[in-house]
């Protein structure tokens, strides 16, 4: 891919085939919650976007664009989540908020399957469930707000490592969020498809390792990796935590220009590593958007617009107009791909 590439572009055969079955393992029910009887006024609605984790740059990004719909649709949206990227700890925030009778949840799911009991529980109490980021299984949501579709991101991984390494290839290892991240697994499941095809034969792939979305423990993971596979070309790091991560790891050991990392991650905790070519290229969607359009989904299914069923169309906002596709998502766009040419043009 050239330099200047800005978008990822997909085949109209790959969009369609995305479309058809968007996220993957992380597909989310057909059945919905009944829309309360009566929707409080949008002045009373409060709305919790829930992160993964508090203190990570990406959610926070995502907030800023929530708190733009809040504003424009006139209801209240509260960041709320665990200090950590656990499941347990979100379980139990969740379990707080419904029995505060809160108006709608917007949750990007620290595990597929421990949050669908979670999930249950709130949309049988009358509370929308949104799922945005990263879904929970099939039952605990009624909506899931895909940012890009999942072949598209995990393609972009093994692409971008293709074009570091060049067509000689070498030695890459996967730095990963928690190891029961729903997003990141789905990612990695089309990486590791797209590492045994012909084109991808000259990658090596020597491990996947868990920094769990911790900024000490994905360094200490990414020192780890390089001292232990002294050949490896390209950390591949699907995580806005732990591409900074890597990155600092690479720099602080003098290894710019020896070793590169690449993935997913937020253009301001980037610049310099893109800059100095640490990190030569790495890929994400518009965040900000992401949050925007959670928001306006939500509202549309807990003020009654629709209820959250294939087919259903809302607007949101300045984003334009969305329909509900057969497996309950939606899906904001395609990947970006953001290297030293176009950085600069991105704030968040
Ligand atoms: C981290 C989180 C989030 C993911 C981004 C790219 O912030 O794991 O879920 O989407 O990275």
């Amino acid at each position: 891919m050239k330099r200047n590439t800005f978008y990822i572009v997909l085949s109209a055969v790959a969009m369609l085939s995305i479309l058809l079955s968007a996220c993957g393992t992380a597909a989310t029910p057909t059945t919905s919650a009944p829309a309360p009887a009566t929707s409080a006024p949008a002045a009373k609605r409060t709305y919790v976007l829930v992160p993964k984790n508090l203190g990570n740059p990406y959610f926070d990004a995502a907030n800023t664009g929530a708190q733009k719909a809040a504003t424009e649709l006139g209801v209240t949206v509260l960041y709320q989540g665990p200090t950590t990227a656990d499941a347990t700890a979100q379980i139990t925030m969740l379990n707080a908020l419904i029995a505060q009778k809160v108006s709608g949840l917007a949750i990007s799911a620290d595990d597929a399957d421990a949050l669908v009991p979670t999930g249950q529980a709130a949309i049988a109490a009358g509370i929308p469930v949104v799922t945005w980021d990263s879904n929970i299984a099939k039952g605990g949501t009624q909506l899931f707000v895909n940012q890009a579709d999942t072949q598209g991101i995990g393609d972009s991984q093994v692409q971008m490592a293709l074009q570091i390494t060049g067509p000689d290839g070498g030695e890459i290892a996967i730095l990963s969020a928690t190891a029961q991240a729903p997003n990141q697994n789905a990612w990695i499941e089309v990486m590791k498809t797209d590492l045994a095809k012909p084109e991808y034969a000259k990658l090596k792939l020597d491990t996947i390792v868990y920094g769990n979305d911790d900024d000490t423990t994905s360094y200490n993971q990414a020192l780890a990796l390089i001292k232990t596979y002294p050949a490896l070309k390209v950390i591949v790091a699907p995580t806005s935590v732990g591409i900074a991560a890597a990155a600092r790891a690479v720099k602080d050991q003098n290894l710019t220009g020896k070793v590169f990392v690449t993935g997913l991650g937020t253009p301001n905790a980037l610049r310099d590593y893109v800059k100095s070519n640490i990190i030569p290229e790495f890929a994400l969607w518009n965040v900000p958007d992401l949050g925007y359009l959670t928001i306006y989904a939500l509202d549309a299914i807990a003020s009654g617009k629709i209820k959250g069923n294939p087919g259903d169309t809302f607007t949101a906002g300045t984003l334009g107009s969305y329909t509900i596709a057969p497996d309950n998502t939606i899906l904001l766009g395609k990947p970006f791909i953001f290297n030293k040419d176009v950085i600069d043009k991105f704030n968040f």
